[in-house]
C-alpha cells in the first residue's frame, strides 16, 4: 500500500495493518528483553541491574486471572509493562523506530508526542482477555484522536489472543459503554449489533495494527501454548491537549519526532469538556 492508500484507508477504517515493520533480528532483541524483564519482576537480575529491576518492578502488573504465579519456567505470570522507556532503552528506542515513524508522521502529522508506551503480555496456557473498548473513552486527552501502535512480538493468532476490531467504529464518537472494564470470561460485549461486527486481526511476528484511539477494540484469551506479547504506543500530535475535570494540573510528555529537536513538552491542563 502506498501512503496516499494507507492514509485514506486508516481514515475510513480506524486502522491500518503494516507488515514487517521490524526484522527478523529486531523481534529477537524485544523477546530477550521481555525475557529480562521477566527475570526482573521474579527479582533475579544482577547487582549492576538492580536500579533498573527496581523501576520496572514497580511498573508490571501481575495477571489478576492467572491459574497459577509462575510459568513453567518458574517467571511471573505478568499481563503488562507500563511505561516501558524508563527502565528499558530497547522499548524507549522502539518508540522512535523509523518505520513507526513513517507510518505515524503519514497518519498524524510530523510532530509527534508519546502518551504510552506499554508492553501486554499473554503467556502460553495464561493470557486473558480485553473487553471491546474505546481507549479514548478513558485518556485524559481532547480531543480524541490519539494513533496507537501494537506490534507483534511473536505471531498473534486468534488462538493466542490476537486483537479484535471492529471497523469504522472510531467514526461512532466516545461510547458511554467504551470504558467499561469487563469481567474475565464475559462476553467481550453484551452489545450484540457490536460484536458482530468485529473482526479478528492476526499479525506475524515483527507487523504491527495502528488504530485511532476511539476504535472498539479488545482481544480473545490465550488457551494456546504460544505466548502472543506485543509492544503497544500511543501518539499523538501537538494539537492535542491535555485535560483534567478541573483543568488543574500539568503533564510532560516524550517528543518522539519533529516539534524542533525539543525531547519532552510540559502541557498545562485544560478543563474537560
Ligand atoms: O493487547 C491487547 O491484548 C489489548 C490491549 C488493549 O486493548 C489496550 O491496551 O487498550
Amino acid at each position: 500500500m502506498d501512503k496516499v492508500t494507507q492514509k485514506d484507508f486508516f481514515k475510513k477504517e480506524g486502522y491500518l495493518v503494516v507488515k514487517d515493520i521490524l526484522s527478523t533480528e529486531e523481534v529477537k532483541t524485544c523477546q530477550e528483553e521481555i525475557h529480562l524483564l521477566h527475570q526482573f519482576a521474579a527479582g533475579q537480575e544482577t547487582d549492576t541491574e538492580k536500579e533498573r529491576a527496581d523501576i520496572a518492578r514497580r511498573h508490571v502488573q501481575r495477571e489478576p486471572f492467572a491459574k497459577d504465579e509462575t510459568q513453567g519456567d518458574a517467571l511471573p505470570v505478568l499481563r503488562k509493562a507500563e511505561n516501558t522507556r524508563q527502565y528499558s532503552e530497547v522499548f524507549k528506542d522502539l518508540a522512535q523506530h523509523p518505520n513507526l515513524i513513517a507510518v505515524l508522521q503519514n497518519l498524524i502529522g510530523d510532530d509527534l508526542l508519546l502518551f504510552r508506551s506499554t508492553l501486554m503480555f499473554k503467556p502460553a496456557f495464561h493470557g486473558s482477555s480485553h473487553g471491546l473498548h474505546q481507549d479514548s473513552a478513558y485518556w485524559p486527552m481532547e480531543p480524541p484522536r490519539l494513533v496507537t501502535v501494537s506490534i507483534a512480538l511473536n505471531d498473534a493468532t486468534v488462538e493466542n489472543g490476537c486483537f479484535k476490531v471492529v471497523p469504522r467504529s472510531h467514526l461512532w464518537g466516545v461510547q458511554e459503554w467504551g470504558g467499561i472494564a469487563r469481567q474475565q470470561d464475559a462476553e467481550l460485549t453484551d452489545k450484540e449489533d457490536v460484536a458482530k461486527q468485529q473482526m479478528d486481526v492476526p499479525l506475524s511476528a515483527g507487523s504491527a495494527l495502528f488504530f485511532h484511539s476511539l476504535m472498539v477494540h479488545g482481544s480473545g484469551p490465550n488457551a494456546s501454548p504460544h505466548p502472543r506479547n506485543t509492544a503497544l504506543y500511543a501518539y499523538f500530535s501537538p494539537e492535542v491537549r491535555y485535560v483534567t475535570k478541573d483543568g488543574h494540573g500539568e503533564r510532560t510528555f516524550p517528543v518522539v519526532a519533529g516539534l524542533e529537536g525539543k525531547t519532552e513538552l510540559t502541557f498545562a491542563a485544560q478543563k474537560a469538556s
